[in-house]
């Protein structure tokens, strides 16, 4: 399978690269199809603007294109569930990942982290298209709380603030593999993994490498 990823974000990219390996035959994303215009996402939930995404990139590239949509973003308790899917334009349309880092430790100063106060997940909804058509949703969701100060280089976005369940460093002081192997968008694309081996594709070579038989929604659960 040749995918898409219906996103700009090479962050993103990259991580799904990394994450699929040689399951897939090769990635590349919207930096490849210039010609796809900046696509709006007026959905109310990361499900609907992966739907968005998947589905306007889908009528772009033509029938027989897979793509693969990745909306996700951040939840933090204290302000309600804010960014949430205003994640990438928290502190305004063009903002970049450190304006929206510092508009987040603005509005969590005075709130202190006593049990849970701090307390925030990422989430992330992917579709999988082809041919016009939504094909299966894959979802990640990984608890953890934001930090009292950035810390650490790696990732993006908000990984220098986000310190994951279990741990005591942020996302940006944490190896990419570690980050991986338990985000959200690590947790959907595990989802995905699953759905890839329950299917009939022909592999490069034009031949079926049919697993099994696909369990109604196991990778949705
Ligand atoms: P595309 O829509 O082109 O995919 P985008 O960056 O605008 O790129 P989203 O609309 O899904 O993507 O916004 C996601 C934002 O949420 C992203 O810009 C980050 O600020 C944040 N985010 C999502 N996943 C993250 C991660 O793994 N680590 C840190 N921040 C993340």
């Amino acid at each position: 399978m040749h995918l898409v990823v219906a996103s700009g974000n090479a962050h993103k990219t990259a991580e799904i690269r990394r994450i699929l390996g040689d399951l897939v035959t090769s990635v590349e994303d919207l930096s490849a199809h210039p010609e796809i215009k900046e696509i709006q996402e007026t959905g109310a939930t990361f499900e609907e603007n992966a739907v968005i995404k998947a589905l306007e990139t889908g009528r772009a590239l033509g029938d027989g294109a897979w793509i693969l949509s990745d909306d996700s973003g951040l939840e933090v308790d204290a302000l309600g569930g804010k960014p949430g899917v205003y994640s990438a334009r928290y502190s305004g349309a063009g903002a970049s990942d450190a304006d929206n880092r510092v508009k987040l430790l603005e509005k969590m100063a005075g709130i202190d982290g006593e049990e849970n106060s701090r307390s925030a997940r990422f989430r992330c909804a992917m579709v999988l298209a082809r041919g016009g058509q939504k094909i299966a949703v894959f979802e990640g969701a990984l608890e953890g709380v934001i930090a009292n100060a950035e810390k650490g280089e790696q990732g993006f976005g908000y990984d220098s603030l986000f310190i994951p369940e279990g741990y005591s460093e942020t996302f940006g002081q944490l190896p990419p593999e570690v980050k991986n192997s338990m985000s959200h968008r690590g947790r959907a694309l595990e989802k995905f993994k699953l759905w890839l081996a329950r299917q009939d594709l022909p592999n490069e070579n034009g031949c079926s490498n049919h697993v099994g038989n696909q369990k109604k929604a196991e990778w949705e659960t």
